[in-house]
């Protein structure tokens, strides 16, 4: 109780209101595809946490969109997530250290918390020419990628770079990007989009800490709960040209699917994601919503299979 008061008040200092943390909770829940009765376990897994996973993450080929996405999850504030619910060892991005001093913290953080750290991966990995097309302070990717997803209790893979090669794989792929399961000839467990939803990577380490396993996951390795559905079998504008009431709105049924973006080459048919209700930006809005076509983002192979953008297929 004691924890879960001092979390609380940590909470609202930093203004976010208890009200606000368990309507985020509730959101977290559905997501996750859990029934409401498990909204008070979610809210106890981050307001009194029996474990803190050690987490090792890794960047390789990418754009740090994932971790800017991450980053800027609007609830619980990440520091809080971070330090409350997972214990972050290594991430270039947000660790004080840097150059030797970072190169040996990955070492020790990884002899000491071998078969029990969860490695999240960013990026994609060089293999072409023993990989050297892609190297973090004088080792390959793959070096470093194959000393440490091994030691790992699971791999992650944030990011279609990571999940699928992403852009760096995309034809003629000069430095034979692969994803990490690739290049590793290893599962993982893969969170795509550029950038990906960050409650996707959320629900999933919430899931871990509350049944005491990872999600389900469909055969491209990603999480049902949030990748189970088309966008474009959730998309609110599908119902402009599907619903009578909005087609006698628009007068035609050509004037009510001109409110879709098919048209504009939306490959919402095609792309499988929970962007029309996870939302991005604290639930703000998605790219359909904001009058852009999706572009299929969290689809292995869309720079080559989804391009030219904008034009119907
Ligand atoms: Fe890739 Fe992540 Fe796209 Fe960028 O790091 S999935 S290029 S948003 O950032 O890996
Ligand atoms: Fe489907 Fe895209 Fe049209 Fe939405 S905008 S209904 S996702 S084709
Ligand atoms: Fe990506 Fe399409 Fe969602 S472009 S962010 S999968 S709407």
């Amino acid at each position: 109780m004691e924890k879960e008061n001092a979390f609380y008040a940590k909470l609202e200092q930093k203004g976010v209101s208890r009200r606000n943390f368990m309507r985020y909770c509730t959101f977290l829940t559905a997501t996750m595809g859990l029934s409401s009765s498990f909204v008070p376990k979610v809210a106890e897994v981050f307001a009194a946490p029996k474990q803190r996973p050690p987490v090792i993450w890794l960047h390789f080929a990418e754009c740090t969109g994932c971790s800017e996405a991450f980053l800027r999850s609007e609830y619980p504030h990440v520091d809080d997530l971070i330090l409350d619910i997972l214990s972050v060892e290594y991430h270039e991005t947000i660790m004080a250290a840097a150059g030797h001093q970072a190169e040996e913290q990955l070492k020790s953080a990884v002899k000491q918390h071998k078969g029990k750290f969860i490695c999240i991966v960013e990026g994609a990995i060089s293999t072409k020419d023993n990989g050297v097309y892609g190297m973090v302070g004088g080792r390959t990717f793959l070096e470093i990628a194959k000393e440490v997803c091994p030691q790992a209790a699971a791999v992650i893979s944030i990011g279609t770079c990571s999940a699928y090669g992403g852009v760096q794989a995309a034809k003629p792929n000069p430095g034979g990007y692969k994803s990490v399961s690739e290049a590793l000839g290893i599962k993982t467990l893969n969170i795509p989009g550029c950038p990906p939803n960050p409650v996707n990577l959320i629900g999933t380490v919430v899931n871990y800490l509350l049944l005491g396993k990872l999600p389900a996951l469909d055969d491209l390795g990603r999480p049902s709960f949030a990748y189970g559905k088309s966008i474009h079998d959730q998309c609110p504008r599908r119902s402009h040209f599907e619903n009578d009431a909005f087609v006698t709105e628009f007068g035609s049924e050509e004037a009510a699917l001109g409110y879709c973006l098919y048209k504009m080459g939306c490959r919402g048919p095609d792309t499988f994601n929970n962007c029309p209700t996870a939302k991005f930006n604290a639930g703000t809005s998605w790219p359909v919503e904001a009058g852009h076509p999706c572009i299929g983002c969290s689809q292995p192979n869309f720079w080559d299979e989804m391009t030219p953008f904008y034009k119907e297929q």
